[in-house]
C-alpha cells in the first residue's frame, strides 16, 4: 500500500533541517506546515522581540525548505484563512491538501503535548509524535537515571552526558583531572576591561515586515521592538556561535557570574535563542567548542583557551540544559503547582517598568525590556533572588519569565524558576535556596556604585533592601530550611547575631514588604 500523503508540522521552536518530523519525507507528495497562530503568540504576552525573532526565523526557515524542493504551507499571522491555533491549522490544512496522516516532533511544552495527543481522535487519522532527537538525552534516559534517586543533582547527570558524548575525556577520565572547574569561574570584571561587541545583524525585508506586524498586532505586549539585531537564519546563528568561540570563550569561564552597569552581553554566548528554536543544535555547539579547544591546545601559534572556560560552557549546554529538560518531563504536570515555601505575594509593577530605586533590579529589568535577554546571574541572583526573598507567587514569577525572555519555553523556564530560583519544588533541583544579601551583588557587579541604597548598610536609613530581606527570609522559613545540612552554617551565624540586629532586619523587611504590596 502506498504511504498516504503526510502533513508534517513544524513548530516555531523546531527550525532544524534534520528535525525528526521531516525524516523520510516524500518531497513530491507531503506538505510541511508552519503556522503563525494567535493562540501560541498570545497565551502569554510574549516580549515583542521574542515574537519578531520567532516569526522571522520561521519565515526564513520556510523559504529554505522551499529552496530544497519541499512543498510548504506557511500560514501568515494576518492570512485571511488563519485558523488561530495549532490544532485548527492542522485540521484545516490536512483537509485542504487531502492528507491521510500527520507527523510531528515532540513539543517543548506539556500544554502543547496534551493538545497533540487529542488530534488523532479529532482528525480521525493517525498522528505520529516522534521523539525530539535534538537533545542529547532522551526523556526515557533521564527518567531511568532519575528513578529511585533521593536527589537529582545536575552534576552527576552532567557526568553521564560527558560519558555519552565522550566529551573532554581521556580514557574515561575528565580532562585536567576534574569534572567541574566552577570554583575558578567567579571573578568580578576589572574596571578597565575591554568588552567585546556582541554580534548584530541588520534586519532584512522579511524581518522588517514582521516588525511592522508586531508593532500593529502586539502593541500591548511587554518589551521594546526597537533596534532588533538578532540573527534569524541558521547561517547567522552559526556566525554568532563562531564569533563567541573566537572572541569570548577565552574569558567566558572567569567572568561567567559577573555583571556590569549598561553591559548586558559581556562574555556570554547569546546562543540560547538559536539553540532553543532549533537553528543550532546542542551536539554541534559542543563539538565545535571541544574541537577548537584541542586545536588551540595543539597549535602553539593559537592562544590557548582555558579549560575552566571550555568545561564551564560545555557544562551549561550538556549539563544544565539537558538536565532541566529531562527534569521537566520527569516531574510534569504536577511541577507547575509546586509552592514549597507557600509564597503568595503578587509581582510588583516595577517588574514591567523597571522603575525602582534598587539599581540592580532596574538594570536587569532594563536589559530584559530592551533585549528580551539577561544573562544567567542577572536572572538568578538579582531578579530571582528578589522574588525568592520577598515571597513572590511562583505562578506570577513563572509567567513573567516565560513572557520576558526570547529563549523561554516552559521546558526550560519552569525548572529554572520553580526549582532553581524559588525553591518551590522543595529541593528537587537545588540542594538549597540561592538566597543572597546585597554583598553578593556588590561582589559580582558595579551596580551598587550607582544605587541610592548603601550596600554596606544592613538596616535603617538607606540600607540595601537585599540585606534585611535576606535575614527576614531565613527567619521566616526557619522550619522549612534549618534541617537542610547545607543551611546549617548560615543558621548558626544567624543564631550568633545580636537579637536587636535580627529584630531590626525583620522590622525593616516588614516595612519594605508592606510598601511593595502597596
Ligand atoms: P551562556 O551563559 O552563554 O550559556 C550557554 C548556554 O547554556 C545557554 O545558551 C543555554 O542554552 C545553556 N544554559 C545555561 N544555563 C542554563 C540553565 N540554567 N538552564 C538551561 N540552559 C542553560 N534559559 C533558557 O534557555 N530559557 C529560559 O527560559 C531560561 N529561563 C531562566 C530563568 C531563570 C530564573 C534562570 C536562573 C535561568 C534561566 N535560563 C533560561 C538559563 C540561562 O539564564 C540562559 O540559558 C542564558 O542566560 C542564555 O544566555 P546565553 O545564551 O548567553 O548563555
Ligand atoms: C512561542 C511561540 C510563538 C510566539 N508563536 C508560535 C507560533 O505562532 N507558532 C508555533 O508553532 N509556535 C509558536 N510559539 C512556540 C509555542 O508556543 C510552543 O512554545 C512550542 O512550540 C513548544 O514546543
Ligand atoms: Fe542592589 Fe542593594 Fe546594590 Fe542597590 S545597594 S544595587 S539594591 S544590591
Amino acid at each position: 500500500m502506498p504511504t498516504p500523503k503526510t502533513l508534517r508540522l513544524i513548530l516555531a521552536d523546531q527550525l532544524t533541517h534534520s528535525l525528526s518530523a521531516l525524516a523520510g519525507i516524500d518531497v513530491n507528495n507531503d506538505v510541511v506546515l508552519l503556522a503563525e497562530v494567535r493562540s501560541e503568540a498570545s497565551y502569554v504576552k510574549h516580549h515583542k522581540k521574542k515574537i519578531i525573532y520567532l516569526f522571522s526565523a520561521m519565515r526564513h526557515f520556510a523559504l529554505e525548505l522551499k529552496q530544497k524542493g519541499y512543498q510548504v504551507h506557511y500560514t501568515y499571522y494576518d492570512a485571511q484563512d488563519n485558523q488561530g491555533s495549532l490544532a485548527a491549522e492542522v485540521a484545516h490544512r490536512k483537509t485542504q491538501y487531502g492528507c491521510g496522516q500527520v507527523v510531528c516532533t515532540f513539543p517543548g511544552e506539556s500544554r502543547v503535548h496534551q493538545d497533540m495527543l487529542s488530534w488523532s481522535a479529532a482528525l480521525d487519522c493517525p498522528v505520529e509524535i516522534r521523539a525530539d532527537d535534538r537533545f542529547i538525552a532522551t526523556i526515557e534516559e533521564f527518567s531511568t537515571w532519575a528513578t529511585g534517586k533521593k536527589q537529582l543533582r545536575m552534576e552527576f547527570f552532567y557526568r553521564e552526558m560527558r560519558r555519552k558524548l565522550n566529551c573532554l575525556l581521556h580514557d574515561g577520565q575528565p580532562e585536567g583531572g576534574k569534572w567541574n572547574y566552577d570554583a575558578d569561574n567567579r571573578a568580578k570584571l576589572p574596571k578597565d576591561i575591554e568588552l567585546p561587541q556582541n554580534t548584530q545583524f541588520t534586519p532584512d525585508t522579511i524581518t522588517l515586515e514582521v516588525i511592522e506586524l508586531v508593532k500593529s498586532q502586539f502593541d500591548d505586549h511587554f518589551g521594546d521592538w526597537e533596534h532588533f539585531h538578532y540573527g534569524v537564519t541558521r547561517d547567522q546563528a552559526l556566525t554568532v556561535l563562531d564569533t563567541f568561540i573566537q572572541e569570548r570563550l577565552v574569558n567566558f569561564g572567569q567572568y561567567q557570574d559577573a555583571m556590569m552597569q549598561d553591559e548586558p552581553w559581556l562574555f556570554h554566548s547569546h546562543i540560547s535563542f538559536y539553540l532553543n528554536s532549533g537553528l543550532l543544535t546542542a551536539h554541534e555547539v559542543v563539538a565545535r567548542v571541544e574541537q577548537v579547544y584541542y586545536a588551540h591546545a595543539q597549535d602553539p601559534s593559537q592562544p590557548a583557551i582555558p579549560l575552566n572556560s571550555v568545561e564551564g560552557f560545555i557544562r551549561q549546554v550538556i549539563g544544565w540544559r539537558e538536565y532541566v529538560r529531562g527534569l521537566y518531563w520527569f516531574v510534569m504536570p504536577d511541577y507547575v503547582n509546586k509552592n514549597h515555601l507557600n509564597a503568595t505575594r503578587k509581582l510588583p509593577e516595577f517588574f514591567w517598568t523597571g522603575k525602582t530605586k534598587m539599581n540592580c533590579l532596574a538594570q536587569c529589568i532594563k536589559d530584559t525590556k530592551e533585549h528580551a535577554y539577561a544573562h544567567h546571574i542577572q536572572r538568578l541572583m538579582v531578579l530571582g533572588n528578589f522574588a525568592l526573598l520577598t515571597g513572590l507567587s511562583p505562578e506570577e514569577v513563572n509567567e513573567w519569565y516565560l513572557i520576558v525572555y526570547g529563549d523561554a519555553y516552559e521546558w526550560v523556564e519552569l525548572p529554572n524558576v520553580s526549582g532553581m530560583v524559588l525553591y518551590a519544588d522543595g529541593g528537587v533541583l537545588a540542594s538549597k535556596p540561592y538566597a543572597a544579601s546585597g554583598a553578593y551583588i556588590n561582589k559580582m557587579s558595579n551596580y551598587c556604585k550607582h544605587c541610592e541604597y548603601k550596600v554596606t548598610v544592613k538596616t535603617g536609613e538607606g540600607a540595601c533592601p537585599f540585606n534585611y530581606l535576606y535575614w527576614d527570609f531565613l527567619h521566616r522559613h526557619r522550619d522549612a530550611l534549618s534541617s537542610n545540612h547545607r543551611m546549617g552554617m548560615i543558621y548558626r551565624t544567624m543564631d550568633k547575631m545580636a537579637p536587636e540586629k535580627l529584630d531590626a532586619a525583620i522590622a525593616d523587611a516588614h516595612t519594605f514588604l508592606i510598601s511593595l504590596d502597596e
